[in-house]
């Protein structure tokens, strides 16, 4: 299969010397496009190990500059138990608004939270996404059938599949139903979830997401696509065979953990019709790539 993504000739884009103070390592950064410039919103895992949210700004989406200090939490008595290791957040713009869903780890295991920002300077908790054992938890940028509704992955035992749940209000979340499952002996064996924010076109909702497989005795994460039913994402319209981006490059193959590529965020330039995708490469480092919208959608009818 052809290639459709073009690597940026300049990656990694963000290094651990673009963090003011050091760190271990950034990756899986979210992304948007807000008061004309480019947004992210990465993972920074500093000295101690544990990853924080950071973010950087740029005006041409490829030079980014990060703040001096990691995103000011909102310090919540009731929740402060679950904060520990926060990373992979993934920004969705709904209503004019801005959410941030993050993966949280503790002591209880891992669950999403739910944030809002108006500046990405300061933010306020939404709320968490269902209980411990649940991850990748990207939100759809409007509603569906009038409800919230967000992709998740919940786990049982080693099954760990692409989900859709819905809410009246960010807070409580139920009426899920499976999108897909993992594919034996494809490069999607594995678990899979949820990269970047659904982005609807007129085929139905685009969601790049990353399928694992072992390889060599540990885990390799490549990227796939597939289209959802506008009106019900639980209903795939198509589903790509082979994976559209997949560990190549020296930083993709080594790093903090090896044979990774993992996206959360995605911005289309309207102009252009073309997406750039941000990518962890071997939680280490931030990529970009870019392909043309139309190419990825037809990624999703090669069977
Ligand atoms: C997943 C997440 C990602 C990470 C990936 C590969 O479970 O935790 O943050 O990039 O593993 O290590």
């Amino acid at each position: 299969m052809k290639e459709i993504f073009t690597r940026h000739s300049g990656n990694p884009i963000i290094t651990t010397d673009d963090i003011p103070g050091g760190c271990r390592s950034v990756f899986n950064p979210g992304a948007v496009f807000f008061n004309g410039k480019y947004i992210l919103m990465m993972t920074v895992r500093s000295m101690d190990n544990l990853p924080k949210l950071w973010v950087a700004t740029s005006c041409d989406g490829i030079n980014f500059k990060a703040e001096d200090h990691p995103v000011d939490l909102p310090k919540d008595e009731r929740y402060s138990k679950y904060e520990f290791c926060n990373y992979d957040p993934r920004i969705t713009k709904i209503d004019g608004e801005y959410y941030v869903t993050y993966a949280i780890s503790g002591f209880f295991g891992c669950r999403i939270g739910i944030l809002k920002t108006a500046d990405f300077q300061k933010f306020e908790r939404v709320s968490f996404v269902h209980e411990v054992g649940n991850h990748n938890v990207v939100l759809f940028p409007e509603k569906i059938r009038g409800m919230y509704a967000c992709l998740d992955r919940p786990q049982h035992g080693s099954i760990m599949n692409m989900w859709v749940s819905y809410s009246p209000d960010l807070i409580h979340w139920g009426e899920s139903d499976a999108v897909i499952i993992s594919r034996e002996g494809f490069w999607d064996g594995g678990k899979i979830g949820a990269g970047i924010p659904p982005i609807k076109t007129p085929k139905g909702w685009l969601e790049i997401y990353h399928g694992v497989r072992e390889s060599g005795g540990s885990p390799m994460y490549q990227l796939g696509c597939i289209l959802m039913d506008l009106e019900d994402p639980s209903k795939v319209i198509a589903r790509g065979r082979y994976p559209i981006l997949y560990p190549k490059e020296t930083h993709e193959l080594t790093g903090f953990i090896p044979n990774v590529v993992f996206t959360a965020g995605a911005i289309l330039e309207e102009k252009t019709g073309k997406l750039k995708l941000y990518y962890g490469a071997c939680d280490q480092c931030i990529c970009l790539a870019t392909a043309k919208l139309d190419d990825i959608i037809e990624a999703c009818y090669q069977e």
